[in-house]
């Protein structure tokens, strides 16, 4: 069966369809840690194509694999957060100096547990077969078979998915035995009047009701993709625009897993609120030590924000720059260092720019109850206002890691009615309550801050921050797999809580 004529190999990060084959260019994406160091590297799976049902037996087989080649084959895409990549099992075959290199991942590790380099003398085009049989996978060369690797659960998880990396052409793909290939699913997903967002858009006032989404679950996990596109209208992609996703090497952009949330949110009639332009986080390792600061940020705001123009609504321009410590109320984060606080306003001119019908907005955390982060937020944008600055609004992000974080809801009504006016918009924006075991608790917390929003005339939109626990960012990561957090409406076995409940109940 063939696996690249007729599937989708266009909107895989670093690939592109040509005469002869996909060409495969190296990202070079790595996740990267707060301070800037590699920590695993990233390489691109092709989500939007085709991948494997497998029932037994199977051989896959491709051609045109040349010097720092890989194919990888997955069991379930990755799980990506910006200091973490959860890895499935996988099987990674490449030709390495003139031999042919297999390391398998058995998802319990973020190394691999086994890599082997086999045969010798391999130049040129190398035409790679991997069969499973059974517990074993025999890699062959050339049609000659150089030995086995163990099977850890790659085959056995009944799918494969495929990615690559490295610098050559994919000249042809194909898959015997027992497999079945399946293509992406159709993005479009039955609506219901009962829904969140049903209710949400019926209000004499509609708002926007969103949560943050994770391209890797919204292809591989039907139910969490039914929900994703049942219950909002508006969708924030949680990582996958940030800088190390979208621009990994300088002027090398790859933005095939922003897009499919994209799409997959135009395909609903989702708003996409994108995030982030500009953070101190999140950052391939070459922004960080780049000296021409400024040509950096305008260069990838012009890049991004003009890439997604007229497919996005609105934009986190600047992400978290407040530190109330400093006297200043700003972080002296690597932008502030490289260009004063003048890099805010450089941003959003910029953003405005490369996107004029895009709403503009500056994220912030912690500025929900009164105190030395709100002054500072409130005393900034107040000032961008007055310099005009082009914002819009401020998005505040709601997180509730801790008790000490529930802010009563009248504290946080009085910050959104000074924003209103200063004539800004407001968000909740990531909204998330770690409930403690206390799902009472967490109930009030969202249907509190929701019932702000729907009746405050300048919040435009309730988001929250994911909406499952099964892949929420508050989930202990130090574990493999993680341990799910319990900060979100939904259950890791997506049952809603009642945190759902009180929030349908607000939008009655
Ligand atoms: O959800 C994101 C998680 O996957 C990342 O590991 C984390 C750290 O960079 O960032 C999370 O998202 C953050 C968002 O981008 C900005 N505000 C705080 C969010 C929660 O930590």
């Amino acid at each position: 069966m063939d696996l690249l004529a007729g599937h989708d190999w266009s909107h895989f990060a670093g690939a592109a369809p040509t005469g002869s084959g996909v060409r495969i260019s190296p990202l070079d994406r790595w996740i990267t840690a707060t301070e800037g160091a590699r920590l695993q590297p990233n390489p691109p799976v092709n989500l939007a194509g085709p991948h494997l049902e497998v029932s037994g037996d199977v051989q896959v087989d491709f051609t045109g694999a040349v010097n720092g080649a890989y194919l990888q084959l997955y069991a379930k895409p990755p799980v990506i957060y910006d200091e973490w990549r959860q890895e499935r099992p996988s099987l990674r075959v490449g030709i390495v100096g003139g031999k042919l290199e297999a390391a398998v991942w058995d998802g319990k590790s973020t190394k691999a547990v086994e890599t082997k380099k086999l045969g010798s003398g391999l130049s040129g085009e190398v035409a790679v077969s991997v069969r499973r049989s059974g517990g074993t996978i025999t890699v062959l060369a050339n049609g000659k078979s150089l030995g086995t690797v163990g099977e850890h659960g790659v085959f056995s998880a009944g799918t494969l998915w495929f990615g690559a990396d490295g610098s050559w052409t994919l000249k042809s793909l194909s898959a015997s035995g027992s497999v079945r290939a399946v293509d992406a699913p159709g993005w479009h997903q039955a609506p219901s009047s009962n829904s969140l967002r049903a209710k949400a858009s019926a209000l004499p006032r509609p708002i926007g009701i969103g949560a943050a989404i994770a391209s890797g679950p919204l292809v591989e996990d039907a139910a969490y993709r039914a929900i994703a596109g049942r219950e909002f209208n508006a969708l924030t992609p949680e990582n996958d625009m940030k800088p190390q996703f979208v621009q990994p090497t300088r002027g090398v952009f790859a933005f095939a897993e922003a897009d499919l949330l994209v799409d997959f949110a135009r395909a609903n009639g989702m708003a996409v609120h994108a995030h982030t332009l500009v953070w101190f986080e999140a950052l391939p390792t070459w922004m960080r030590s780049a000296s021409d600061k400024k040509t950096v940020l305008i260069d990838h705001i012009k890049a991004v924000a003009g890439h997604f123009a007229g497919r996005v609504a609105e934009w986190d321009v600047v992400n978290e720059p407040i530190n109330e410590d400093n006297s200043d109320g700003l972080e002296h984060n690597l932008w502030y260092q490289a260009m004063g606080k003048d890099y805010i306003t450089q941003a959003f001119k910029a953003a405005r720019q490369a996107d004029p019908h895009a709403v503009l907005y500056l994220n912030e955390y912690g500025a929900e109850p009164d105190g030395g982060r709100w002054d500072a937020l409130y005393k900034l944008v107040k000032e961008l206002k007055v310099n005009g600055v082009p914002i819009d609004g401020v998005g505040l992000q709601n997180h509730e890691y801790e008790k000490g974080d529930r802010t009563p809801p009248e504290t946080f009504r009085k910050h959104v009615k000074a924003l209103a006016a200063l004539g800004l918009k407001v968000r909740i924006s990531e909204m998330d309550v770690v409930s403690g075991g206390d799902d009472t608790t967490q109930a009030r917390e969202f249907a509190g801050k929701l019932a702000v929003c729907r009746d405050e005339p300048n919040c435009t939109t309730f988001g929250m921050w994911g909406f499952t626990d099964r892949y929420g960012s508050t989930a202990n990561t130090d574990v493999t797999p993680p341990q799910p957090g319990d900060a979100l409406p939904w259950t890791a076995n997506l049952t809603p809580k009642k945190a759902y409940t009180s929030m349908a109940n607000e939008l009655k």
